[in-house]
């Protein structure tokens, strides 16, 4: 129960419990993050508008504050904990498409870096697109990429790294590849909010994914060459 058991939101209309459910997303409010997901889903909302206009809207919102030091760590981990509550209530439905198998992808956030939001939804995301998806979690050192490289087999490595401390590392799981003759083996997507095209390029990685619907038409992108091309003879580049 909360200062806002008051608030009916079902009383509100869609922008204004968008707007309310972005002040709960702040406020670490679960429950009404949960109940809010729930309402618009009855409205006929897509599972999709319902993850990026409250959800990722609220927590960009989040994200300023915390940069600018009006919020710390256990207020950002509350409303970091309320998302995972809507998507936990999204995922399922994103991932409902009944699409045929498109690829496999292993993803993973990258050592020292905890951040996980962001590349549980592009998990969710490429799941709804036919993928099949072995998420690695966080803080994934160069023998866990490699090791899940192995045994699962993927079209697909993913990294995900949202602290500039963190993203080098993405360069030393690529030259590990190198050297070990298996990075023209897979199609490497890499994302988080401080990375970019150019990083992208000087790394070694394939494409940059600037959100997670980018990562799935890169991916899809990737796997229709694939397709279409001879084993191993991939290109390095989708715009
Ligand atoms: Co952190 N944090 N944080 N944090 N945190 C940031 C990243 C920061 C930008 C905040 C800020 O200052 N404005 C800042 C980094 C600054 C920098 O490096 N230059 C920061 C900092 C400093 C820190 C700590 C160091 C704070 C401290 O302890 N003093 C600490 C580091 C801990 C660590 O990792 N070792 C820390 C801790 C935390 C919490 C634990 C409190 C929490 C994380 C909870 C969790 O993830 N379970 C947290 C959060 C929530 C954030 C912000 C506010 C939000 C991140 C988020 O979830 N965004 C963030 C501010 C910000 O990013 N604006 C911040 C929503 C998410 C949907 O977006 O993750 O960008 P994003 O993912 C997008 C795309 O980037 C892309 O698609 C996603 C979906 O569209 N994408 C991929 C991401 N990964 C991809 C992989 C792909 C493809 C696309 O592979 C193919």
């Amino acid at each position: 129960m909360s200062d806002q058991d008051d608030l009916d939101l079902r009383s509100l209309d869609d922008e204004e419990l968008v707007k309310q459910m972005q002040d709960d997303l702040y406020d670490g409010l679960k429950d009404e993050i949960e109940e809010g997901v729930n309402i618009l889903l009855e409205r006929g909302w897509a599972p999709y508008d319902v993850l990026t206009q409250p959800l990722v809207g609220g927590m960009t919102i989040v994200g300023i504050d915390f940069r600018d030091g009006i919020l710390f760590v256990p207020e950002v981990l509350l409303a970091a904990n309320a998302m995972k509550g809507g998507m936990a209530i999204l995922r399922p439905l994103l991932a409902e498409t009944g699409a045929p198998p498109m690829g496999k992808m292993v993803i993973g956030t990258v050592k020292g870096d905890i951040h996980d939001i962001g590349k549980n939804l592009v998990s969710m995301m490429m799941e709804g697109a036919g993928f099949d998806v072995i998420d690695l979690g966080i803080n994934c050192d160069v023998d866990k990429y490699l090791e899940a490289l192995d045994e699962h087999k993927p079209d697909i490595l993913g990294m995900s790294a949202l602290l500039t401390t963190t993203m080098p590392y993405m360069k030393v799981v690529i030259d590990t590849m190198k050297e070990k003759n298996i990075r023209d083996d897979y199609v490497v997507l890499v994302g988080g909010a401080p990375l970019n095209e150019t990083f992208a390029e000087a790394i070694g990685a394939d494409s940059y994914c600037r959100d997670a619907a980018v990562a799935v038409e890169t991916a899809k992108d990737y796997m229709s060459r694939r397709h279409n091309q001879r084993p191993g003879g991939m290109s390095s580049t989708v715009n």
